[in-house]
């Protein structure tokens, strides 16, 4: 018999401690028992995996003293859920956070195994695709230094985000394997195993009272298997975890179909629950209309969901008190079922009453939308979403028909407004609107700027806003300044702190004290010496990845984000050729040396994205072939841009172009990282940008083109593009090169989509805005040649951007939306 002791009696360890000899030891110990290696024959990847144990161990100690406090205090918790993170790296996160970076490169170093060697080897996780899923890696980090206890709830995809790669300037997909060497981050949980149902039917029962009581029976089940990844915050005060979901089959093997020969059928099943997990989407801001995407939705949302009741009735709490512990922030529609999910598990599985389930429901959960693009507000035939999730659908028209009936009797909306509130959009085939779903199952709604959230008022949830009218509320996305300043960019820290002193390490919002120094001649010259050793690295990554020689003196001018046509890559490019076209035509005057520097993925089914890389490709090799603009003009397109990628380019960057058409981008974040970095922005009055001129200072920022208001009216009137394009010699000269082939001699109509498309609506407004950001470049080389000015300007932004940290923002979402 085993003597059973209170729980509480049972200790922790005690903690590791971390100076470098210690450290050495166990990384030896663990290359010995945990990996089974002789340090002899040691490969690169033992090493890393060796140190990345290492490291857990110290985060483990603080996982569990989080955890414990959590039980102990019977806190409010935060749940985020999301279908990306785009986490990148960990272990120099981890190792920063810890404060344990030296003492691990000495560690090593006494090993003779050199930490940038190691860490260069480690795999990028990309389970998201552009700036929401970076969004919530950001967030995750941030939930664990401002100490809110917090889960992220996600997928863990087998095969994150596609590798790009380049065949003669197309972009060729290649699937990405970040587990191929196992994830020594992560902890399997095997007893944290839930259910998941899909398809089958409703039958009624009698409940406790008489009343009817739903069951829903699938036809098909899967087991939703948790893994946890510690994510710790700044300090390594506080660890909390990340959750993905991996789907696993009932039964792995049918074993009588095996034996009676069937050996793929045995199988079928087996497979097609792990298809559930195994890609992520290479959709960015457009929906993917897949029966499989709606399977992966509501799988990840029951496990979580599941999960978070458990955690709650565990502790002894009782439903009713469900929006007092516990706040769920939906990641953009994508978790949106989960509303329709928590109303089945408190009414069928909880027997809860419907209205009682109601209320619990949207004072527990809160949304924030990422976009205005119509395309990217899911939406599902009501046929595949009533044969997938049966009783969903009818929790869906009851919760409707409490909604509608609430709006047409208390507060006289009329038809066309009742049309637009309803959860079902009846105006073509009939579909489910996931968007209106999240918003009205919701106490909170957010947009992620302040023009962003205006617009959204006003545009895609109007009548929305006009039933709740308290619910909208602002949060302006941040950044984390670990990854983004400290980690990427250490002699720029080492600088700044050297300045200004420490105290912008714990609170970013400090580091205006370096405003003091913009002007300083001797600060200038250092800040500028860091921004050229940041560009050796860069030039030093592109010359051994594609054999391109970039000359650090001249300015590095920088596009990189997810290829979208809102997001103007096309503006960038075309104007690089009206610049190159100018070169040559005048190679008296005294240009500024510029390097023109792309990267970023597209969607595979987007054609329009994929002629702008083909055509980003196609003018690079022109202009770097021309001896005439040799010295003066670089383009280069980087293929396969990730996290670790940015995290080189970001501290890199001279000029960062922020250039989106104005209304389209919700925020934008690269935008933040750039500016923090000391780059000097040229954007529109887009998302973000507008505050980051506020904060930085209109001097300081270069705006140009019309703004939301004014695109919108030029829509709404019909503009034609014909007749901007006639007034602008450079612009329509531009536009002929490129559409008679001077770029694609091989095939000269290669780009005619692209250049139609601007003669005949120009929806995104590049001809329109032409003028305005060619001018605006020139303003730019005008301050560049004036180094006093230009250093003053970057300067000024680094110092001014700390209100951009995404402590920032995660602490008014807790102000104002979780009270955690
Ligand atoms: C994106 C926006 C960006 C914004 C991020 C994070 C989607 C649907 N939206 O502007 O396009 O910065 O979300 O909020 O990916």
């Amino acid at each position: 018999m085993i003597k059973t002791l209170s729980k509480a009696d049972l200790p922790l360890p005690k903690p590791r401690v971390s100076d470098p000899e210690v450290l050495a030891a166990e990384i030896i110990e663990r290359l010995t028992y945990g990996i089974g290696k002789d340090a002899k024959v040691a490969t690169p990847h033992d090493w890393l995996t060796a140190t990345i144990l290492v490291v857990r161990d110290r985060i483990i100690d603080k996982w569990m003293e989080s955890t414990r406090a959590t039980y102990a205090n019977n806190a409010k918790r935060v749940y985020y859920l999301s279908l990306e993170f785009l986490i990148g790296r960990l272990m120099r996160d981890a190792m920063s956070n810890l404060g344990l970076m030296d003492e691990i490169r000495q560690a090593l170093g006494s090993l003779g195994v050199e930490l940038d060697v190691i860490a260069g080897l480690e795999p990028d996780a990309a389970l998201g695709n552009g700036g929401l899923g970076r969004l919530a890696a950001c967030f995750m980090e941030s939930l664990a230094t401002v100490d809110i206890p917090a889960y992220g709830y996600g997928i863990r995809y087998v095969h994150g985000l596609f590798r790009q790669q380049m065949a003669d300037g197309w972009q060729v997909e290649l699937p990405e394997t970040w587990l191929a060497h196992g994830n020594p981050w992560e902890f399997e949980r095997r007893e944290s195993s839930y259910e998941i149902g899909f398809g089958g039917g409703v039958e009624t029962a009698n409940g406790q009272n008489d009343e009817t009581r739903f069951v829903w029976k699938p036809s098909e089940r899967v087991i939703a298997t948790a893994y946890d990844t510690p994510v710790v915050g700044w300090r390594g005060e506080r660890v909390n975890t990340l959750r993905l979901w991996s789907a696993q089959p009932i039964d792995p093997i049918l074993l009588d179909a095996f034996n009676a020969g069937d050996h793929i059928g045995a199988l079928r099943e087996s497979n097609k629950a792990e298809t559930l997990t195994r890609v992520l989407y290479p959709a960015d801001a457009n929906a993917a209309g897949q029966e499989l995407r709606l399977r992966q939705e509501y799988f990840f949302c029951s496990a979580s969901l599941q999960d978070i009741l458990r955690r709650h009735l565990q502790q002894g709490n009782p439903l009713s008190a469900l929006p007092d512990k516990v706040s769920i922030q939906l990641n953009d529609t994508h978790p949106a079922v989960s509303v329709a999910e928590l109303m089945r598990l408190l009414c069928d599985i909880h027997g809860v009453d419907f209205d009682t389930a109601w209320e619990i429901t949207w004072k527990t959960f809160s949304y924030t939308n990422h976009t205005l693009l119509p395309e990217a507000l899911e939406s599902w035939p009501v046929p595949l979403f009533e044969r997938l999730l049966p009783r969903h659908m009818q929790m869906v028209y009851a919760i409707n028909a409490k909604i509608l009936l609430d709006a047409r009797k208390n507060r006289s909306f009329s038809d066309p407004e009742i049309r637009r509130i309803s959860l079902i959009d009846e105006s073509g085939d009939r579909r489910v609107r996931m968007g209106n779903l999240a918003f009205i199952g919701s106490h909170s709604i957010n947009g992620v700027s302040a023009l962003h959230t205006e617009l959204m008022k006003e545009t895609v949830f109007a009548d929305l806003h006009k039933l709740y009218p308290d619910r909208i509320n602002n949060k302006t996305n941040g950044i984390t300044p670990r990854r983004w300043l400290m980690q990427c960019n250490p002699q720029l820290t080492s600088l700044l702190r050297e300045a200004i002193g420490d105290d912008f390490l714990d609170d970013a919002g400090k580091l205006t004290a370096l405003d003091a120094f913009a002007d300083d001649a001797s600060f200038q010259e250092k800040f500028a010496a860091v921004k050229r050793a940041n560009k050796e690295r860069l030039a030093n990554l592109v010359a051994s990845r594609m054999g391109i020689r970039l000359d650090p003196s001249a300015m590095f001018d920088i596009q990189i984000k997810r290829i979208h046509e809102y997001k103007r890559q096309l503006l960038n490019i075309i104007e690089t050729v009206a610049l190159f076209d100018q070169i040559r035509s005048h190679p008296e005057r005294d240009w500024v040396p510029r390097v023109k520097l792309f990267a970023g993925k597209a969607a595979p089914s987007y054609h329009n994205a994929k002629l702008i890389i083909k055509l980003a490709n196609d003018v690079a090799r022109v202009v770097n072939n021309d001896p005439s603009v040799r010295g003066l003009l670089k383009v280069v397109f980087i293929p396969n841009y990730n996290v670790s990628l940015a995290e080189v380019m970001v501290p890199a960057a001279d000029l960062s172009e922020q250039i989106s058409t104005a209304g389209m981008e919700a925020s934008g974040t690269g935008n933040m990282k750039f500016a923090l970095n000391g780059a000097l922005t040229i954007g529109t009055l887009d998302g973000a940008n507008v505050e980051m001129r506020d904060h930085v200072g209109e001097e300081n920022i270069v705006i140009f083109g019309k703004t939301a208001e004014e695109v919108g009216k030029a829509r709404a009137e019909g503009y034609n593009p014909r007749a901007t394009i006639e007034g602008s010699r450079e612009l329509s000269q531009a536009l002929s090169a490129i559409a008679s082939g001077v770029f694609s001699p091989d095939d000269r109509d290669r780009f005619s989509d692209l250049i139609n498309g601007i003669y005949q609506h120009d929806w995104f407004m590049v001809a329109e805005d032409f003028d305005s950001y060619a001018k605006a470049q020139r303003d730019v080389d005008a301050i560049w040649t004036d180094p006093a000015s230009w250093y003053g300007k970057t300067i000024r932004n680094t110092a001014r951007m700390g209100w951009f940290s995404s402590d920032r923002t995660i602490r008014q979402y807790n102000s104002d939306i979780w009270r955690a």
